[in-house]
């Protein structure tokens, strides 16, 4: 896999607000929000997209869930806000790193596009 902003973020080569980080993840808020929380949580592990992700991965993936949770309470939209998991160019992914988007602050409307 090659290098992405993200894996430079995780080693602070480059700048981000990181809310959260522990062994296995990071937590961060978007550059580009579109809500007025929008946060991404990612593993330090450098899977491409969820679907690169296998069995040994269970954990982590697990992981995410949880402190996607956690950042959202932290804040304030605890029991409101929507994970999105973009996978691949099709889908909309844009930076090949895995990452969940914790989005919240607003009315948000469904289906997205
Ligand atoms: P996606 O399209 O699902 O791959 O989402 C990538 C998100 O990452 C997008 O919402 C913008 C954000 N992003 C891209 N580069 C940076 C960066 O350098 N710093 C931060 N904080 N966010 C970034």
């Amino acid at each position: 896999m090659t290098d992405t902003i993200f894996s430079k973020i995780i080693r602070k080569e480059a700048p981000a607000n990181i809310v959260y980080e522990d062994d296995l993840c990071m937590a961060f808020k978007d550059m580009f929000p579109c809500a007025p929380v929008h946060i991404l949580v990612i593993p330090k592990k450098p899977i491409p997209r969820l679907c690169d992700a296998s069995a040994e991965d269970k954990t982590v993936l697990g992981h995410l869930m949880l402190v996607a949770n956690q950042v959202a309470a932290d804040a304030g939209v605890g029991d409101k806000f929507r994970l999105v998991v973009n996978n691949g160019a099709d889908a909309g992914q844009s930076v090949f790193h895995l990452h969940l988007h914790v989005i919240g602050g607003r009315r948000l409307q469904w289906p997205p596009g």
